[in-house]
């Protein structure tokens, strides 16, 4: 028998056993040797039940991933599992840790399903680009309902053990510790009462939805999926399995999850779960280098940005002392932190027995000295060379030997800060976005002296946070706000162009980002920016640099935060309302500034704002400012809205074409501004077909 599938007997039931670590995907070699063992214990007299387990962490966590990019190779999966399906006697999967795409799908070709109490089961495939391609958008319907199938696989989060229980979708739950003996005396006592074979295609999906049923859900995951193609192509197959005969609907679902593997989108998204995960790696750090233990945690900076890491450190059961300098800010910060414990209790996100819990976590100080024994500082004070060096001579003084101190500088130079201490060694930028209990990305900025194992801590903290950590080199920015700035600059431009603020936001949210970048400037504060260009030395001789958003906070437009910023908010809401005042001001200015308004289409609203990120990022590889052109995809998309379905500015180049964004560049430098059209001299190198240059 093939190594990754192990057969053993025990009476008159046998067991097969797949040991195909981490994660006991379903490659090439688990499908042959599935099918061998199943066909074994079909074909014996002996053997009257069948059980199917995994070895190691978890159940089947799907299809192998690294197999998509290859020709697909028999056993096909569907076959596989109808063959499962169609044996005549019971088949018994026991689940433990995680049952995700194909292994569910596995689950629910066999005839009984017990779970440990722990373990989840999920249809995740949407999260590739991909729909469930071995039955799941047809068994799963049959199990749990056409409603709850659709929530699972249109939103691809796993559902628990207990719910599963409950929905129909596993049989058992095995409660005793160890899961192999207890799934053997739930298999043994099928056995003895003769169970029957359960084939789930022969289940009639009870109470079918009508077509306004459908029409309705479509509506009401419109806005999430805007732009994806997998999710409407699940409530196709759903459809199908509600009207069609099984094999038919098998059929059409096969053909939709290849044109899905076939897809853009799909390979974008793959390439993310793999960037993701590639992150953590990071080339040429001392492998020697553990992380210094973290147990207790300080936060400088009660203010939102402060609170929001306070919150985010709680979150992930860390003991936090929150400092500032007076009780004010001290109790507004507690408050802001209980405020939205108290929101996510009310969105049934956590319960009120854990917020209370993370706040009984929270300590609040206003001295220094009481920093002495913490591990980790984490600096979120005002965003100020001046400041920020002050703050960390005195850490230098009070903090013991050994502690991590971070600053959360979104811009500043981490060796000018780093140089404020006698111990630079210690020191990193832990780049937290906002809101920081919610956004994933924790861009990580190591400065020319860090040590090797605070690289490993930030590391391992941001794993902690359940973020995912990308290392940065130091640098104005750093990566995200380094390429924003190119992004804002162009998106500033097309303003004195003639492109009203809502046609260029409306644009780009088609195109895919989170929010368009004038939305985003409202909803930030057009200070923050304000505030950090009046900082910089190097900034261009240009009247037109930024200079929309700079007239804007002179006038006290400062964003949603002052009702009014690049859009009205009349009633004190949030919803953005075009300004006639803004649209004369921009009007009057480019006038004065002698810039020409033209007619602008949209795929130039487009290549003028995503060409630059991508040539600043390009920049920022060839610099080794990024380590990876995939690093760079991680931090934009996690961090600034950048659509998942495109893979990143670095990845969505590269499919559209090096050259052809090389070319776009190189036009734009020649019809707009020499400047700042400058193309990457590593831009230039792939796009001429350079083997040796890596992007
Ligand atoms: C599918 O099933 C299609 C079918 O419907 C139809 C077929 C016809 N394949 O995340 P981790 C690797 S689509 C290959 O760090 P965790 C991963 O790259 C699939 N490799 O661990 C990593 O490798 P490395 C639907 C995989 O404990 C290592 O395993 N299924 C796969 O935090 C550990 O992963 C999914 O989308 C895979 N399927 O989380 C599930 N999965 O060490 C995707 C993982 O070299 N997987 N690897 O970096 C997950 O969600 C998480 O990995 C899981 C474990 C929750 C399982």
């Amino acid at each position: 028998m093939d190594q990754v599938v192990n057969y053993e007997t025990r009476g008159a039931l046998a067991i097969v056993t797949i040991d195909n670590p981490p994660v006991n995907a379903l490659s090439h070699a688990v499908r042959e040797g599935l099918d061998s063992a199943i066909a074994r214990a079909a074909g014996d007299d002996a053997i009257e039940t069948v059980l199917l387990m995994c070895a190691g962490r978890t159940f089947i966590a799907g299809a192998d991933i690294r197999e998509f990019d290859q020709p697909p190779r028999e056993p096909h999966l569907p076959d596989l599992l109808n063959r499962i399906e169609a044996v005549n006697k019971p088949i018994v999967a026991a689940i433990h840790g995680t049952a995700l795409g194909g292994g569910l799908e596995t689950a629910m070709a066999c005839h009984y399903r017990c779970a440990s109490a722990d373990a989840r089961l999920g249809l995740p495939e949407v999260n590739l680009g991909l729909l469930p391609g071995a039955g799941g958008t047809q068994r799963l319907p049959r199990l749990v309902g056409v409603e709850l199938a659709l929530d699972m696989m249109v939103g691809g989060r796993p559902i628990g053990a207990r719910k599963a229980f409950d929905a129909g979708l596993i049989d058992a739950i095995i409660e005793s510790e160890d899961l192999r003996e207890g799934a053997i005396r739930y298999a043994g006592q099928l056995t003895q009462k003769a169970a029957a074979v359960r084939q789930t295609s022969a289940i009639s999906i009870s109470a079918e939805p009508d077509s306004r049923f459908f029409a309705s859900y479509r509506a009401r995951i419109a806005r999430r999926t805007r732009g994806l193609l997998s999710p409407e192509l699940i409530v196709e197959c759903v459809e199908d399995a509600v009207s069609a005969p099984f094999p038919d609907a098998l059929a059409r679902e096969r053909e939709r999850f290849m044109r899905c593997k076939a897809s853009p989108q799909s390979a974008a998204l793959r390439h993310l779960f793999f960037a993701e995960r590639d992150a953590a790696r990071i080339p040429g750090l001392d492998s020697s280098a553990a992380p210094r233990p973290i147990r207790s945690i300080a936060v400088l900076g009660a203010g939102t940005m402060g609170s929001g890491i306070a919150l985010a450190c709680l979150r992930a059961g860390c003991e936090v002392l929150l400092l500032d300098s007076s009780d004010e800010a001290l109790n507004a910060g507690r408050g802001r932190i209980e405020a939205l414990l108290q929101q996510q209790v009310e969105k049934g996100r956590i319960q009120s027995d854990e917020a209370a819990a993370d706040l009984g976590r929270l300590q609040l100080a206003r001295e220094f000295d009481s920093l002495s024994g913490v591990d980790l500082v984490i600096e979120a004070v005002f965003e100020n060379m001046d400041v920020k060096t002050d703050v960390f001579a005195r850490l230098d003084q009070v903090c013991k030997p050994g502690t991590v101190l971070a600053t959360n500088t979104s811009t500043l130079d981490i060796d000018r800060i780093a140089a404020a201490t006698t111990r630079p060694r210690d020191v990193i930028g832990l780049h937290f976005f906002s809101p920081a209990h919610v956004m994933r990305l924790l861009e990580i900025v190591r400065g020319g002296e860090t040590a090797d194992d605070v690289i490993a801590t930030a590391m391992a903290f941001a794993r902690r946070l359940r973020k995912v950590g990308v290392l940065v080199g130091n640098c104005f920015g750093f990566v995200g706000n380094r390429m924003l700035y190119g992004y804002g600059r162009e998106s500033q431009k097309l303003l004195l162009e003639g492109v009203a603020p809502e046609r260029i936001d409306r644009v780009l949210y088609d195109w895919g980002m989170a929010m368009g970048p004038h939305a985003v400037g409202d909803l930030a504060g057009l200070d923050v920016g304000y505030r950090v260009r009046r900082e910089r030395t190097d900034l261009p001789d240009d009247p037109c640099f930024y200079r929309i958003a700079d007239m804007l906070v002179e006038r006290g437009r400062l964003g949603q935060k002052t009702g009014m910023g690049m859009y009205d908010y009349p009633e004190g809401d949030r919803a953005a309302h075009p300004s006639a005042e803004v649209a004369e001001m921009i009007r009057a200015e480019a006038n004065r500034l002698g810039v020409v308004q033209r007619e602008i289409d949209d795929q130039e609203i487009v290549e003028r704002c995503i060409f630059a990120l991508i040539n600043e990022g390009a920049r920022c590889l060839e610099e080794g400012i990024a380590m990876r052109a995939a690093d760079i995809d991680v931090i934009w998309v996690n961090g600034y809205g950048f659509p998942r379905h495109r893979g990143g500015p670095m990845f969505y180049a590269s499919q559209i074409g090096l050259d052809r964004v090389y070319r776009g560049i190189c036009r734009f430098r020649d019809t707009l501004d020499k400047r700042y059209w400058q193309p990457a001299a590593l831009l230039e190198k792939v796009a001429a077909g350079d083997s040796a240059a890596a992007w």
